[in-house]
């Protein structure tokens, strides 16, 4: 242990920093999990001498890739990383162990790690060892970067995204089902982008039967497929589907409750048999499966019925949905089946509500308020 060093404020220094943090840890956005995205930089006499961010689950961490490349000049030096330091032994040894052997000074932490293996006790080592801790620097920016993780680390379960597109009025699809397409191409470039970040998309029957959607990722340079999930309680969709039909490197699980003898697909697809819920499947059931496969991020993609019961489940994190200025009228398919509540005043109500304009189509977040 050396000699306390001085007590560092968070300044506007600190913060440009974490920003060079932010942007390294934002590479491994949708590839780390089940483990968060995480960023690193070293700095020495106002330099970066180091840079480094968690690439994929099982590979050195931030803070280790960032020391190595920093070398012998970690030592003295600051480090600036987007998540408190780690003090546990998991697939990899402690970054907080590492930071001290590499004899750096202080260190700068944007958000704390609330699992249960770590919780404080990174930054805890560090300070007992005499190196400088500040803690929250730009925290608002590096909570976002990994808002699912941090659901999914607490709760044990996915966050779950809802996204969809609608018309002005609220339809998803037209009397027919018809859906191609709501919104305009700008929108559903975005859509494409969300799907090569999240670990997994899911849809209900009617709509794999309606739409037969490849649920792939569709970007210009390619893009990382997430693992498809359908819903089909009774295993009785046509083996026909795109969905079943292979041609993406990620599986495709269809999410059953039926006690019928296992049903024959092509490679590539896993059966997942759950309890039986109300309505089909046990949503937190099924949840709580794909949290144990690694699924941190989960985004629900449809149909009405789908999204009912997520809904209903108060198992919605998040909610994005694109209003494109058309009309589909008369008996369109809602964004939303079942009856709904009789009283606007129990309509479900977003809270932390963002617009924005993307091409033609207006993009609506936020989160359910809880009830
Ligand atoms: C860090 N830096 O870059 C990441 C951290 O199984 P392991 O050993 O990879 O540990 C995973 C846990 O470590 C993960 O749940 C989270 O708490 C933390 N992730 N920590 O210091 C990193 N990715
Ligand atoms: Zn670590």
């Amino acid at each position: 242990a050396s000699a306390r060093a001085p007590a560092p404020v968070a300044g506007a220094e600190a913060e440009r920093f974490m920003r060079l943090a932010v942007r390294e840890a934002a590479r491994g956005l949708g590839r780390t999990s089940p483990n968060p995205a995480v960023g690193a930089v070293v700095v020495r006499d106002g330099r970066v001498v180091g840079r480094g961010h968690h690439a994929r689950a099982g590979g050195p961490h931030a803070e280790v890739v960032a020391l190595r490349a920093a070398g012998a000049l970690a030592r003295g030096a600051d480090v600036y990383t987007t998540l408190e330091p780690c003090d546990h032994f998991g697939k990899t040894p402690p970054c907080s162990v590492a930071l001290l052997e590499a004899g750096v000074r202080r260190v700068f932490v944007g958000s704390s790690d609330p699992n249960p293996l770590v919780n404080g006790r990174g930054m805890a080592r560090l300070r007992r060892h005499g190196v400088a801790v500040v803690k929250g620097v730009l925290r608002d920016a590096c909570d976002r970067l990994n808002a699912p993780w941090f659901t999914f680390i607490t709760e044990g379960r996915p966050f779950v995204t809802l996204k969809a597109a609608v018309t002005l009025d609220g339809r998803i699809a037209t009397r027919t089902g018809d859906a191609r397409w709501v919104s305009g191409e700008a929108a559903r470039a975005w859509v494409h982008r969300l799907r090569d970040r999240v670990d997994a998309v899911l849809v209900g029957a009617g709509t794999a039967r309606a739409d037969d959607p490849r649920l792939t990722t569709r970007l210009p340079r390619g893009g990382r497929d997430p693992i498809r999930v359908v819903l089909d309680s009774d295993l009785s969709l046509p083996r026909t589907l795109a969905l079943f039909r292979g041609g993406s490197p990620a599986p495709t699980l269809v999410a059953h409750a039926s006690a019928a003898p296992a049903r024959r697909y092509g490679p590539g697809v896993e059966l997942v048999r759950c309890r039986r819920g109300k309505g089909g499947v046990d949503l937190r059931d099924l949840l709580a499966k794909l949290a144990a496969r690694g699924v941190a991020h989960l985004l629900v993609e449809g149909g009405a019925h789908v999204h009912a019961r997520f809904l209903e489940a108060g198992l919605v994190d998040r909610v994005a949905v694109f209003v494109a200025p058309k009309i589909a009228g008369g008996d369109g398919v809602p964004l939303v089946a079942g009856r709904g509540p009789a009283r606007m005043a129990d309509a479900l109500r977003l809270e932390q509500v963002a617009f924005e304009r993307v091409g033609d189509d207006l993009l609506v977040t936020g989160v359910p308020a809880r009830r």
